[in-house]
Formats: C-alpha cells, structure tokens, sequence
C-alpha cells in the first residue's frame, strides 16, 4: 500500500508526526533555517544525540542524500530524521542526491516503524534549490517508495513552497 501524501503550510517544528525530518548539513551540530528551528524548540537532547553519532558512526559527516534519526526532545514527535540536501548548481545536476534524501528518511523511517513523516522543503531555502524543481523531486520520489510509512506530510514554510507542493500534488 501506498502511503498517503498530504500538505500543510507552517512551521514544522509545530507539526504532531512519528519523525520530522530536519533539512540538516553534513556537520549534524545545527544550523540556520529549519535545522535552527527544530534544535531551538527540541531542546538540547537532540544536539546530544547528534554529537554522539559525529563521536561514533559519522567522524567525517553525514553524507549529502543520507538520513540518520535521533530523538525529537520536547516535539511532539518521537524521532528526528536529519537529512543532509545537497547544494543547488546549475553546473552540475545534482537532483539524485536530493531523491535520495526523501527515499533514505523514508528508509529510516521504516527502520523505526514510523507510521507518519513530516518534510520540510529540503535544499530550497540555504541550499538554493528552485522551489519548483525540488517540489517536483520531493513528490516523484515519495510516490515512487516503497515504504509501509501511512502518511507522508510536506510541511511548506510560505505560501509560494505550499503552491509549488500543491500544483505537483494535483
Ligand atoms: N518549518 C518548515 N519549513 C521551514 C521552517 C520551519 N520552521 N524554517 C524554514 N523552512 P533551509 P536547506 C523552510 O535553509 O536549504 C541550515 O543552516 C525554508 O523556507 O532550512 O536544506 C542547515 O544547517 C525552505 O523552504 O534548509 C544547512 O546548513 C526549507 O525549509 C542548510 O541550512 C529549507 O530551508 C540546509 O539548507
């Protein structure tokens, strides 16, 4: 069965979900956007925990495209799923890396048997992703998963990303 898609626009920190996923960077210790958010309502047992895996499994980073979880702290959530989007260039085409980033926190989901997953827009905000291109992304590849998640919510921060979510969703 297929997951169902769905669509808010807000602040996704202030989402109810099994896992939100946070468009984070390589570093995992935090940043602008929506990882800044989601660290300052969390709370620090997430920037623990983030630590933790940098001191264990990811000395080096987290690879662009991958996706790794930890807990939600105070969210109304029971995991963080931290996503690493790649940086946008017109050089280089880039799009598989941001697929990969939605098809890796799904695979992450599963692993923790998350039934519902908020996304934020990955890569469209510091990473400089065309709002439109990474909507088209986002929705082919969570269309495309294979994942026993239920439902799948995008949460757009501005009406523009709402209305780019909504026309791929149509
Ligand atoms: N809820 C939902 N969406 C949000 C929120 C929020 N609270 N805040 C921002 N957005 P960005 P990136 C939207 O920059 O492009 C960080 O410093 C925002 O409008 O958060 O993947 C990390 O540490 C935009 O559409 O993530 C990395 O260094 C989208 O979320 C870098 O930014 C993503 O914008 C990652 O850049």
């Amino acid at each position: 069965m297929s997951a169902t898609l769905t669509l808010v626009r807000g602040d996704i920190t202030r989402q109810s979900a099994d896992a939100i996923v946070n468009a984070a960077n390589s570093s995992l210790l935090g940043g602008g956007g929506v990882d800044g958010a989601i660290h300052r309502r969390g709370g620090p047992a997430i920037l623990e925990e983030c630590r933790r895996l940098r001191a264990s499994r990811y000395g080096e980073g987290l690879p662009t495209g991958r996706a790794v979880a930890t807990t939600a702290g105070d969210l109304d959530a029971r995991w963080v799923i931290h996503t690493v989007g790649p940086v946008f260039s017109r050089e280089e085409d880039r799009s598989a890396l941001l697929a990969s980033c939605y098809r890796e926190s799904l695979r992450v989901a599963d692993g923790l048997g998350a039934r519902t997953v908020a996304f934020p827009a990955v890569s469209t905000g510091v990473y400089g992703w065309p709002m439109e291109d990474a909507a088209r992304i986002a929705v082919e590849t969570v269309r495309d998963a294979e994942t026993a998640v239920e439902e799948i919510r995008f949460v757009l921060f501005d009406e523009q990303a709402y209305a780019a979510f909504a026309a791929r969703l149509r």
